[in-house]
């Protein structure tokens, strides 16, 4: 490395603070989504040098609550596939992240935080010596365990010299497979530490190359598929990477094969393609494609089923491809796989459709299984519709996701954290592109209004929707995500399903209890009667437009009215539906 004197001329004072805003620079972050405190002295510092020196800096957007930010994060991650930096105040902006820190690590999403720590020294040995109380009371044994169980990598910037490099190391574990969040901190004195700039040549800090199949792997996946009766691919989130839904698409055409998503938090084949079967959530009922099934390929998949539930049949011949087909963060995980192999998904598929070309395919077996795909598809299609079909005056959620997915078109992104009805999202929005409709993939519930702002931030010209439980909507502090979307002119759609409350929980305490008395419909603190006025929160906050609809024929006019607002006022719009 050598001193960048280009970088030292004119600086007023270089701190790590400097380096460190210079290093996101460097590997590409645009936004910073920051919820500042006395840790952050020197980014602070150092931020409004470079912008008085004309700089180029990441935008600093303001986020009310840590949650948010880390969301925003996440969605923005989500649709570009590049971690932008969350900067939070030390341990307790750390643990008001939340559940975001689950989300991110589960969902394998890269996103770089950064968190201050309280100053070391009390007597004024350093610059940021500690000169406020809350430094005493900030103080902690282990701040970084707070998250380590979730993070790819954390690490303390030791000393100013190298903390480029650094950021540079924690930006590859981020990036690199299996991906995910990473965490930086620094003392205020460290932070504050005057150093001699370095130069980074980016082109040294590459992310790891994907993984391949063995070419054998590649044949006898090939010829297993092909000489198969009833080949079936579960996935639930290959479709991350738009060329690994392509190359499934190739692969499935081809040779006659149909795909089941299960539990997916990424479209990953087109839902009118004939072949596709479907997906599974929480329905208590065996999948039919599942058990009929001899050969199940699955494919990037954290819940292919629940063998409780639902399974392959015992003779059925499972392979698994995975970048991650141990499951390292999860104690107990296994589903019977026969050949296991760790690969990218569209680097090993494109490699099974190259290794096609050599094997003896039977004309007749492929329409065979074509057809007998095609046909269940139809009937599955079928049965979607009439369950859409309005009857009565109450909003079914079928409905309303049919309504939804028509209002905003096939381009549109939806972003679904509707719990007990992911299922009716996923079923009846009709979304057919990859990249038009996800969850977190995780499990902690407030995602979705932060991440509809990230998205917006990294596709500005795309229409969001959010579709969500009324409890979940609480949980994504609507305050907060509805002021950020005002401020930073991220106007999306954000359509709850009010069911007066958490349904999720009964469902679960009578999954186990069938006969219990719980079932019996007691209040079981689930329910949000008096109902909050959800709309109103967001105009509030946001001036978001706000309508509030309990008949089925209020639906698409209502809907109709939201999106006109989103698209051409630019505000967000809050369709509550009582369903
Ligand atoms: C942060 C967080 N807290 C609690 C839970 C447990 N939980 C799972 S579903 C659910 C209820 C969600 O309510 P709502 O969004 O209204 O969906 P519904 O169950 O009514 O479909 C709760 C509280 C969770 N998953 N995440
Ligand atoms: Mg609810």
């Amino acid at each position: 490395m050598r001193p960048a004197s280009a970088l030292a001329s004119g600086a007023m004072s270089y701190t790590t603070g400097s380096a460190f805003l210079e290093a996101l620079v460097e590997s590409g972050v645009e936004f910073l989504f920051a919820n500042l405190g006395s840790d952050h002295t020197a980014i602070v510092e150092a931020y409004a040098a470079a912008q008085r020196a004309g700089r180029k800096m990441p935008q600093i957007i303001t986020a009310p609550h840590e949650m948010v930010a880390m969301s925003a994060a996440h969605g923005y991650s989500q649709v570009s596939g590049r971690a932008q930096a969350v900067v939070v105040h030390v341990e307790c902006g750390t643990q008001s992240l939340a559940g975001a820190v689950h989300n991110a690590a589960k969902g394998r999403v890269p996103i770089l935080v950064f968190a201050g720590m309280s100053p070391a020294t009390q007597e004024g040995e350093a610059r940021g010596s500690r000169n406020e109380f809350i430094h005493y009371l900030q103080d902690v044994f282990d701040q970084r365990g707070l998250v380590r169980g979730y993070m790819r990598y954390d690490n303390d910037i030791r000393v100013g010299a190298n903390v480029k490099q650094i950021v540079h190391r924690a930006m590859q574990f981020a990036h690199s497979d299996p991906r995910g969040p990473v965490y930086l901190v620094g003392a205020r004195e460290i932070m504050e530490q005057e150093i001699a700039p370095v130069a980074i040549d980016m082109r040294k800090w590459p992310v790891v190359a994907p993984t391949a199949l063995q070419a054998e792997a590649a044949a006898s996946i090939a010829n297993t598929l092909a000489s198969a009766r009833r080949p079936l691919v579960v996935t639930s989130y290959l479709g991350r990477n738009p060329a690994a839904a392509e190359q499934l698409a190739q692969l499935c055409h081809r040779l006659g094969i149909g795909v089941l998503e299960s539990v997916p938090n990424h479209l990953s084949f087109a839902h009118d393609d004939p072949l596709y079967q479907g997906s599974q959530w929480n329905e208590k009922r065996q999948n039919l494609a599942l058990a009929e099934a001899d050969v199940v390929l699955v494919v990037d998949s954290d819940v292919p089923w629940i063998p409780q539930i639902n399974r392959p049949s015992a003779s059925a011949k499972i392979i698994h491809i995975d970048i991650d087909p141990l499951k390292q963060q999860m104690p107990l995980w296994y589903i019977g796989a026969e050949q296991v192999y760790r690969a990218d998904a569209a680097v090993a598929l494109a490699q099974i459709n190259g290794a096609i070309d050599s094997v003896k395919l039977s004309d007749s077996a492929v329409s065979e299984r074509r057809k007998h795909y095609e046909q269940r598809h139809a009937e599955r299609d079928a049965h979607l519709r009439r369950l859409e079909r309005p009857s009565g005056e109450a909003i079914t959620p079928e409905y309303l996701s049919a309504c939804v997915g028509q209002a905003i078109g096939p381009d549109a992104i939806i972003l679904s954290e509707a719990v007990t009805n992911f299922h009716n999202v996923a079923n009846h929005a009709r979304r057919t592109k990859p990249g038009t409709l996800m969850t977190s993939g995780g499990g902690s519930l407030g995602w979705n209004g932060g991440a509809a702002v990230g998205v917006k931030l990294a596709r500005p010209d795309a229409f969001v929707t959010t579709m969500s439980g009324d409890g979940t909507y609480l949980f994504t502090i609507p305050s907060t995500v509805h002021w950020m979307a005002k401020r930073y002119r991220t106007p999306f759609l954000q359509v709850i399903f009010n069911n007066q409350g958490w349904r999720a929980p009964r469902f679960s305490a009578v999954g186990v209890h069938p006969e219990g008395l719980a079932s019996q419909g007691d209040d079981i603190g689930i329910s949000f009667e008096p109902s909050p006025d959800y709309g109103g929160i967001a105009a509030a906050a946001g001036g978001a437009h706000a309508e509030r609809i309990t008949r089925m024929d209020e639906v698409v006019p209502a809907l109709e009215r939201a999106v006109r607002v989103v698209r051409e006022e630019g505000r967000a719009a809050v369709v509550d539906a009582s369903v």
